[in-house]
């Protein structure tokens, strides 16, 4: 186990607009084709950038089940670096950090697509660059806080979040502060193996500030409470969403397929309630 970077900060200013973005699972091309629709250029130094200085916010889980994690792992190298970025912790994200970082975990659930593209990255540009991509890799997920508060002239207006958070853990590092924005409101497993999720949006109480969450991809975003769901489920052919603060739009891009490679999915076994 390596040394374990600084948590970047968790407050960005939307003095300047903020594009929110939905679980990305590795569908880079969709994630190009969002950037476009947003008004997003490419600058003269390979950055993609806003002509009004919007920031790109990534809710997490941009690695795992589709074809190009690397790519995203790059993307958010760079655009964090260059300061037009930013991005949450994940439960995905969560778990490609602790393999980068030689832990025993167990590659499943799409993160063994990440691994085999490493194998090949390494194949394609030798030991040298493969090992300081996961170096740059591991820093960059270990470093994502749990939450992110967005600020308009120095009002909280947002949260970003990957899974969810209760009110009281807005502006909080604990484990359990983690946890809950990792993994959401989890009670146990249920007999197909999969997680029981409380339905912490339905529960809260209260509308401000405005929650933006994904993780749990629902075929429309969805809004209850003063929280927003934007993950659509782009990998397992859905959409992929921006939600744009403060116009208070929702950009989508479709899916050009479903690299989940799964007939049943979370999209297939929605039932709205
Ligand atoms: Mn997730």
């Amino acid at each position: 186990m390596r040394h374990k970077p600084q948590t970047r900060s968790k407050v960005l200013s939307a003095d300047n607009g903020v594009d929110f973005v939905g679980d990305v699972h590795g569908c880079y091309d969709e994630f190009m084709e969002l950037l476009k629709r947003l008004g997003y250029e490419r600058s003269q130094e390979g950055t993609f950038r806003h002509p009004q200085g919007r920031k790109l916010l990534s809710l997490g889980d941009i690695t795992s089940r589709g074809p190009h994690s690397i790519k995203m792992l790059q993307f958010f190298i760079q655009h964090i670096a260059a300061g037009v970025a930013e991005m949450v912790d994940s439960n995905h994200g969560w778990k490609v950090a602790r393999w980068l970082d030689g832990r025993p975990v167990t590659l499943a659930h799409g993160d063994e697509k990440v691994e085999e593209e490493f194998r090949v990255y390494q194949q394609e540009f030798g030991p040298k660059k493969a090992s300081l991509l996961r170096e740059q890799s591991r820093r960059l997920l270990f470093s994502s806080p749990s939450h992110m508060m967005v600020k308009k002239n120095d009002k909280l207006v947002a949260v970003a979040v990957h899974a969810g958070i209760k009110d009281d853990y807005i502006g909080l590092e604990s484990p359990a502060v983690h946890t809950f924005c990792r993994y959401g409101d989890v009670a146990g497993t249920g007999p197909d193996g999969r997680p029981i999720r409380r339905e912490w949006a339905k529960e809260r109480r209260g509308y401000e500030p405005l929650i933006v969450w994904g993780h749990d991809p629902r075929p429309e975003p969805e809004r209850q409470n003063g929280t927003l769901n934007i993950d659509q489920g782009c990998v397992f052919g859905g959409k992929l969403t921006a939600y744009r603060y403060p116009e208070d739009e929702l950009v989508s891009v479709p899916a050009k397929e479903n690299y989940s490679g799964l007939s049943d999915t979370p999209l297939t076994r929605y039932t709205a309630d």
